[in-house]
């Protein structure tokens, strides 16, 4: 069995699959594509993922795309340690939180709407003002959805896909200087972070890591 994983280390949502494939405890390897000088948009990208966005991820030939149904095949493949909890409530739960974060705060980062927002003659700070705006709104409402929680993770004393999705999502946040004190939220990112998955899987520790 081979995984090959399309990826770039700066992405949000290859950084979701990476701690996911650390976390089943899985080899794999990466084909990187810099997104800064288009590398998601080559033809041979595109005949894997016509979206021309990574995350891709082969298995053993075959292509799946979109980081969530990756990170949910790699869990009903391999169930242990499970992403999600076992009670049907719960499950819902969780995937309802990292939607907010894949679904409803993510997308407005992504390079192609940013680019099409300057292309259409926002100013830089705008285009940041904009971003910022939405994320602050988003994790406001995610630090809500988990308020009456314990434990050190989203959704209590285990890692599930909830803290898969919020950890990089912090990060990016960051980088476009949107607040992130939520207290909950900043504990289960620390957390998190100490945990070996999550460690391996950071951007900085990536082969294709290029801060410049
Ligand atoms: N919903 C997709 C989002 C994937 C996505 O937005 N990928 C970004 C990097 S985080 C990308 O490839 N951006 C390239 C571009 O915007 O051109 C998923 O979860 O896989």
């Amino acid at each position: 069995m081979t995984l090959r994983l399309h990826t770039y280390w700066r992405s949000s949502a290859a950084w979701r699959v990476r701690i996911a494939l650390a976390f089943k405890g899985l080899d794999w390897d990466a084909a990187a594509h810099d997104l800064r000088t288009g590398g998601q948009s080559t033809p041979d990208y595109l005949a894997l993922n016509p979206q021309a966005l990574v995350p891709a991820l082969e298995v053993d030939g075959d292509v799946l795309t979109q980081s969530l149904a990756i990170c949910e095949y790699l869990d009903e493949r391999w169930p242990q340690p499970p992403l999600l909890p076992a009670d049907l409530l719960e499950r819902a739960r969780v995937r309802a939180f990292a939607m907010a974060v894949a679904c409803d705060i993510h997308p407005v980062q992504n390079l192609r709407v940013l680019r099409m927002l300057r292309a259409r003659g926002l100013d830089q700070a705008a285009v940041n003002g904009w971003a910022c705006e939405v994320v602050e709104t988003g994790l406001a409402a995610c630090a809500r959805l988990i308020e009456d929680r314990t434990g050190p993770y989203c959704f209590g004393e285990a890692v599930t896909l909830a803290d898969i999705v919020l950890i990089p999502q912090m990060a990016n946040a960051r980088r476009f200087g949107a607040r992130v004190d939520y207290p909950r939220l900043e504990a289960i990112e620390a957390a998190a972070l100490a945990h070996p998955a999550f460690a391996a899987a950071r951007p900085e520790l990536q082969a294709d890591a290029d801060p410049s």
